[in-house]
């Protein structure tokens, strides 16, 4: 019987790869970190046994994080990514020649340790000179730092269990409100509104309360099962629809999935949806 990986999402849904071999294993103090060979996908992160990214499909995730922001925030020249071990959030920002400087601020240095040796595909970019990896808590990192405001802050956290919990909280967000200049862009991954309605919703409804403005935006990353997955751009004052088109003419040449027609559909909101954030 060969071996698998299944994520459990609840007692009635889970998510299963085929694994092909095993090529790290290891415990943290804040979790269990695995990378294996997937059939499917090939190179495969997981965290607690929750799948994270891989070779095979990293690019819907990363892309769609990171390039809505990038496409469409007044200025790109500082940029904060809290999370992000594996590089790949990394990687997308540094494809714009007007960045200047990237804080990655990642909680888990044996994360960042595993992903720089066993999933060198997805973090092309660790050498990059305007890189800083930054190991502390994103909690504590945007409560305390003493920096001139980014224009972009990327979150690319896992779940609400574990190390990431405390990135979905309200003290959170009011601390990366502090570190975003007024013209800046807060974009986060949101989560699945078809297993996490409760979470996905009270994110949008946190940040609207906090920025002014946050939009869900939708797309699908294969190995996060159940379909639908959403990210949120959330602002004082950017639209996320007036793309800064030279911009995207540069980037769409580099992307596997992102492009000006995928950014504009993407926002756009399911009935059930619109409705309930009309309420
Ligand atoms: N359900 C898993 C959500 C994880 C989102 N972040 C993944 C990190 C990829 N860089």
């Amino acid at each position: 019987m060969a071996d698998w990986h299944d994520e459990v999402f609840n007692d009635r849904v889970r998510f299963g790869l085929k694994i092909r071999r095993s090529l790290y294993s290891g415990q943290s103090p804040y979790q269990k970190i695995d990378i294996f060979e997937s059939e499917q996908f090939g190179r495969t992160l997981t965290l607690d046994g929750i799948y994270m990214t891989s070779e095979g499909d990293e690019y819907f995730y990363h892309e769609m994080l990171v390039h809505p922001a990038m496409t469409t925030a007044p200025l790109i020249r500082r940029i904060l990514i809290i999370g992000g071990g594996d590089g790949g959030t990394a990687r997308e920002v540094l494809r714009y020649s007007e960045v200047e400087r990237v804080v990655m601020v990642e909680i888990d240095s044996m994360v960042v340790e595993a992903c720089k040796e066993y999933l060198p595909s997805i973090g092309t970019a660790w050498d990059d000179p305007r890189l800083e990896v930054v190991i502390q808590d994103g909690v504590a990192y945007v409560k305390e730092a003493q920096e001139e405001p980014f224009d972009v802050i990327l979150l690319d956290g896992s779940d609400p269990v574990g190390p990431a919990e405390g990135l979905f909280g309200e003290d959170f967000y009011h601390g990366c409100e502090r570190l975003l200049q007024p013209e800046g862009v807060f974009a986060l991954q949101s989560e699945s509104p078809v297993l996490f309605w409760d979470v996905f919703l009270s994110i949008v409804r946190t940040l609207r309360k906090i920025f002014g403005r946050a939009d869900p935006y939708f797309g699908s990353v294969p190995i996060y099962g159940a379909g639908m997955w959403t990210w949120t751009y959330a602002t004082r004052s950017v639209d996320p629809m007036m793309i800064i088109g030279e911009r995207i003419e540069r980037v769409e040449p580099l992307t596997r999935y992102y492009n000006r027609e995928i950014h504009e559909a993407a926002f756009a909101l399911p009935t059930e949806i619109k409705k309930e954030l009309e309420r």
